[in-house]
């Protein structure tokens, strides 16, 4: 395995438009992100991944992109982002960009044409007098009638995210083009959206399922390989860049398909078996959390994986402090505990805005604070299906991706520091005691344990490199070794809520989030205490 950049460095994911405005509208923007670009330094940031920042009508905030060259006005201008591409080297962080390619959205050029009848561009997408019984990712029905014609388009997601027809040369022209733009202003790469549903074999009807019938037909098909392999071939190899593909179910093998070495197509992608440790079928149907569930789909991906994207936050998931910690006693000590999960495992480390100060999910109280479309979406199916008001809200605040883009929270004044206008989303009122500024005092805080375990992997060729190996241990305690040559580093992980058992470990502690010096002295692991420590063998 060769030892590239982006296998040693720490991602940073910004949601645009929760992380800092600039300008007082309430929104987000890239002069706000350039703003915190030291913050992110001292962090130990070494790459952003950015959010969609293009023209877009904001059906899904942004994943619904009408003009790929162009920025948002809300966002700013395209000398912004290259002034952020420019202030990032200056402090050697890179840029990716995020690549929304499965779908464009319906003020997209090409669909407006499309729907003015232009034979051209209608092939661009999926326009057939026959719908099929296909579900979409979001709920509901994916085909949209063409106003006064019998003719339908398809959409995986929203009816405002056309889906692009992947068997069309053209559409493949389009692509390598846009990509070529962004990778000739500077930026380091792309996160590949749902890449792994672009390429529809037919358009068949589909096996009934609970959700998404239709799948059969176009996940990880022969055709999307093709097309990664090509792209790869045509665009990305011509610079120092690297791809991480968001893969929507796939286990192992099929992600090594995807990403393996010799198979030329991603650099690694996100797999999401972690995620759906603590629901029932759909998310929005939970099952109570369970750590051995989280640690057994871990600790699969870490042994049957050439390479990991590791993350337990994103744009579209609740805070992990929220799900797999405890926001009442021990926020701090699991906030750390996490962390250090995600900064210890084989692959490279993924951290979501907010999650290195321990932001918790949302506070919604009604459902108009939700802005996110697929909730409003699975809202009006559960109200369809008579679910009561109670439980429908319940359902929908604890699991919404709402939870993930509240504010960013700097400070404890009245907008937590993020705008001096009206926030687009609520900011949760436990931004007085949770944020930056509060963080950056806090010599024993989660940020600061951040930057000691972002700094300690740093000069750890174990963590960067090596080996994995799981250690036997009590149940809810994750214990593994990595190991480069001599050099050995054995993490214990306590993710249970309670005292547990320390299993047979050795070497000098380094990390722990109890304070603790001497392993001798330990017998029991307090809840979400965190233990790592180094050996040298001779
Ligand atoms: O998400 C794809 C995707 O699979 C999500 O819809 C996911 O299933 C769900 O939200 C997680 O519970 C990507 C983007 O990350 C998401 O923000 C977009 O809405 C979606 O694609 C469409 O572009
Ligand atoms: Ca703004």
């Amino acid at each position: 395995m060769n030892k590239e950049w982006w296998r040693k460095a720490i991602i940073y994911q910004i949601y645009p438009r929760s992380f800092n405005d600039s300008n007082g509208d309430g929104i987000g923007d890239i002069p706000g992100i350039t703003e915190k670009l030291d913050y992110l330094k001292e962090l130990g940031a070494d790459c952003i991944w950015l959010s969609p920042v293009y023209a877009s009508p904001n059906c899904d905030n942004g994943y619904d992109i009408s003009d790929y060259k162009a920025i948002h006005p809300d966002f700013g201008t395209m000398a912004d982002f290259d002034e952020l591409v420019k202030k990032a080297g200056e402090r050697g962080i890179k840029i990716i960009m995020d690549l929304v390619i499965n779908h464009t959205s319906d003020e997209h050029e090409w669909f407006q044409k499309a729907l003015a009848g232009d034979k051209k561009y209608r092939d661009y997408y999926y326009f057939r007098e026959k719908k099929n019984n296909w579900g979409s990712f979001f709920g509901g029905k994916t085909w949209e009638k063409v106003p006064g014609e019998e003719m339908y388009y398809l959409h995986l997601f929203n009816k405002k995210q056309p889906d692009l027809n992947w068997h069309n040369p053209d559409v493949y022209n389009e692509v390598c083009d846009i990509m070529r733009f962004w990778l000739d202003k500077g930026i380091a790469g792309f996160r590949c959206d749902v890449i792994n549903v672009i390429y529809k074999n037919s358009l068949d009807n589909g096996k009934r399922r609970i959700a998404l019938t239709g799948l059969e037909h176009y996940l990880s098909t022969e055709g999307c390989h093709e097309i990664l392999r090509r792209l790869n071939k045509d665009v990305l190899s011509h610079y120092d860049c690297f791809t991480v593909g968001e893969t929507v179910f796939v286990n192992p093998a099929q992600a090594n398909l995807l990403m393996g070495e010799s198979r030329k197509e991603l650099n690694m992608v996100f797999g999401f078996e972690h995620m759906e440790c603590d629901q029932r079928g759909l998310k929005w149907f939970k099952r109570p959390y369970a750590p051995k569930r989280l640690i057994a789909a871990l600790d699969k991906w870490q042994r049957e994986c050439e390479w990991t994207a590791n993350y337990l936050e994103n744009h579209d998931q609740p805070r992990s402090v929220s799900r797999f910690g405890d926001i009442e006693d021990y926020r701090k000590e699991s906030a750390k505990m996490l962390c250090a999960l995600n900064l210890c495992l084989r692959g490279t480390p993924f951290i979501y805005e907010g999650e290195e100060i321990g932001m918790t999910n949302g506070d919604f109280d009604k459902m108009s604070d939700i802005q996110d479309v697929e909730s409003h979406t699975i809202n009006g199916i559960l109200k369809k299906f008579l679910i009561p008001c109670g439980i429908r809200m319940k359902m929908i605040f604890r699991t919404t991706r709402d939870n993930a883009r509240t504010p960013m929270q700097w400070d404890g004044t009245s907008n937590a520091g993020f705008t001096e206008g009206v926030p687009w989303l609520r900011i949760n009122a436990n931004h007085e005691w949770i944020n930056v500024a509060r963080e950056e005092q806090d010599e024993n805080g989660i940020l600061a344990f951040y930057k000691a375990m972002i700094a300690f992997r740093k000069q750890s060729d174990a963590l960067q490199f090596g080996d994995y190996e799981k250690i036997d241990s009590k149940t809810g305690v994750y214990a593994f070794k990595r190991t480069y040559g001599n050099k050995c580093v054995t993490v214990v992980l306590n993710m249970n809520c309670y005292n547990a058992g320390l299993p047979e470990i050795s070497g000098k502690i380094v990390m722990s989030n109890y304070n603790r010096s001497d392993l001798d002295e330990i017998s029991t692991l307090n809840p979400y205490e965190v233990l790592i420590t180094e050996r040298e063998d001779r």
